[in-house]
């Protein structure tokens, strides 16, 4: 599969409302937007920078993904989302190349894309979403 560019990168984060303010504070970005996504028990808020896109994820129930990696591993970055056009032609690819799928269909993450994500034990201990935005 060849993405297209990083879509975003995701950060873990404690309090959602403290990190927007660290980024707005010390960055001077403008967070455009909040979005909780209930299936993912999570609220997310974006930042651009440049042509980059940052997620930040705060956890709304501690058995949630994000909830147990914070648990475990602390805040910090948590996934990288690469842009890839026809996301279920790639998930049929990389499980036929052997990578372990999160997801083996996709869902809609925040921002309405259709997102899946590859297993990190198979990428090297990196969590990959790919991810696809079909309004475009
Ligand atoms: N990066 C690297 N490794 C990770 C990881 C991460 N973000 N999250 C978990 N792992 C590792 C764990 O440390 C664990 O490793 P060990 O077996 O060595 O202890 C292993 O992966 C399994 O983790 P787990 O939490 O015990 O078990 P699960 O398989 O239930 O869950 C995962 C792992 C990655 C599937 C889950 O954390 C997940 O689904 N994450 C994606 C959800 C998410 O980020 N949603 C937000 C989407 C918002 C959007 O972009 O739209």
């Amino acid at each position: 599969m060849k993405p297209s560019h990083i879509e975003h990168i995701g950060i873990a984060v404690i309090d959602l409302e403290a990190s927007i303010a660290f980024y707005e504070k010390v960055f001077d970005l403008t967070c455009y937007k909040i979005e909780e996504v209930p299936e993912q028990k999570v609220r997310t808020a974006f930042f651009m920078i440049g042509e980059t896109k940052l997620e930040l994820l705060e956890s709304t129930e501690t058995e949630g993904p994000v909830g147990k990696f914070i648990e475990k591993k602390g805040e910090g970055i948590h996934h990288l989302a690469f842009a890839v056009p026809n996301i279920e032609e790639q998930l049929k690819h990389a499980e036929k190349n052997g990578i372990k799928l999160i997801d083996c269909k996709p869902r809609k993450g925040a921002e309405g894309l259709d997102i899946a994500f590859l297993h990190p034990k198979s990428t090297a201990g990196v969590l990959i979403e790919i991810c696809e935005d079909k309004k475009v």
